[in-house]
């Protein structure tokens, strides 16, 4: 039994060292060394190249290294029978959280519209907004999406968020499926994306949606670019239906320098690092994943292939 690594960045030895250490009778491969693909049990993956997941015979789990698994439905090559699991992980869901709020104040206290006018030696004092009169709405209440909004109640916000199903979560007024969700948008001042990546969700901001927010709505897309329709984005921020966005994923990535959204004023981007997989925090569950499947247990944090997330 074996783990091979894939993954296009540079962290194949951080995450292959981090295995090693945490249990050093491992075989851990990188798809770029020479392996026995038919030892390999595990492929533990981020955004591999297409095609790299076939041809290991007894391969029983891939195993994405992050919350996303949009990548791995994307490949049409990918096997089909093979089970797939997420990362779930305290850091991963509060760095998200962190990440988001630091976002929303930044808007409310007009911090990025301030270094515009720095570097153009402008002196303009704006009127800001307070948490308590702000509502912000969650697309999305899963792992990230429910911690975000609680510490967001915990920070004094009205929050709201949308799901599939009907959540309770302390403090946040819920909604569920497409017949509720004119009512969340309606009053949502600032939207936050959390939603996965899925052929129901792609495209979903577009300008049907984002007419829905009150006028001067902000909009923060934390989850994949995917969700985005780039160009109803920008004619809303242009005919000042939306305020402002702030984008931390993108259709490519990195993005074309030619994209409107890198010289946009009311446009603020992040280069997909809201939140990152913490390799220490996340190996113990990719190890254990590892001997449920050498003892034929149920496997954690199971991807339902139907839903897509
Ligand atoms: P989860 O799978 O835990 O939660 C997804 C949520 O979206 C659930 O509440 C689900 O509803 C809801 N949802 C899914 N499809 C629909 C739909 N069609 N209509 C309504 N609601 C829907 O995901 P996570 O919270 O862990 O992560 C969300 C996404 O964040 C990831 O898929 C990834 O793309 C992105 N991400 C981005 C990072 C970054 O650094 N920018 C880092 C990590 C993740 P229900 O609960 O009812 O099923
Ligand atoms: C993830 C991500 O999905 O980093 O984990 O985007």
């Amino acid at each position: 039994m074996a783990i091979v690594i894939i993954r296009q960045d540079k962290k194949i030895d951080l995450w292959k060292n981090a295995l090693l250490r945490a249990n050093p009778e491992l075989k851990v491969y990188s798809y770029l060394e020479e392996h026995p693909k038919e030892d390999i049990v595990m492929a533990l993956i981020w955004k591999h190249p297409e095609g790299s997941l076939s041809g290991y015979p007894n391969l029983k789990c891939i195993a994405s290294a992050g919350a996303g698994v949009d990548y791995i439905f994307e490949d049409a090559t990918a096997p089909k029978h093979v089970p797939i699991t997420r990362v779930v992980d305290p850091y991963l869901a509060s760095d998200m959280s962190e990440h988001v709020l630091a976002v929303i104040l930044a808007h409310l206290k007009n911090l990025n519209t301030y270094k515009l006018q720095q570097v153009n030696n402008i002196w303009k004092p704006r009127d800001y907004k307070r948490i308590k009169d702000v509502t912000v709405g969650m697309l999305g209440l899963g792992e990230l999406g429910a911690l975000t909004a609680l510490d967001l109640v915990r920070t004094g916000f009205e929050v709201q968020g949308w799901s599939r199903s009907k959540k309770n979560i302390g403090g946040v007024n819920t909604f569920a499926g497409t017949n509720e969700l004119s009512g969340f948008l309606n009053t949502t001042d600032i939207l936050v994306c959390l939603l996965p990546l899925t052929p129901e969700t792609k495209g979903f901001i577009n300008t049907e949606l984002l007419a829905q927010l009150p006028k001067d709505a902000y909009v923060i897309n934390v989850a994949r670019g995917g969700h985005v329709v780039d160009a109803d984005l920008l004619e809303q921020l242009d005919k000042e239906q939306i305020s402002g966005a702030c984008l931390d994923v993108y259709h490519q990535e990195p993005l074309a320098t030619s994209h409107p959204f890198w010289q946009h004023k009311k446009v603020h981007m992040t280069p997909h690092y809201a939140s990152v997989s913490d390799t220490n925090s996340v190996i113990p569950q990719i190890l254990e994943n590892y001997q449920n499947l050498r003892e034929g247990y149920k496997l954690l944090n199971e991807v339902d292939r139907k839903k897509g997330y």
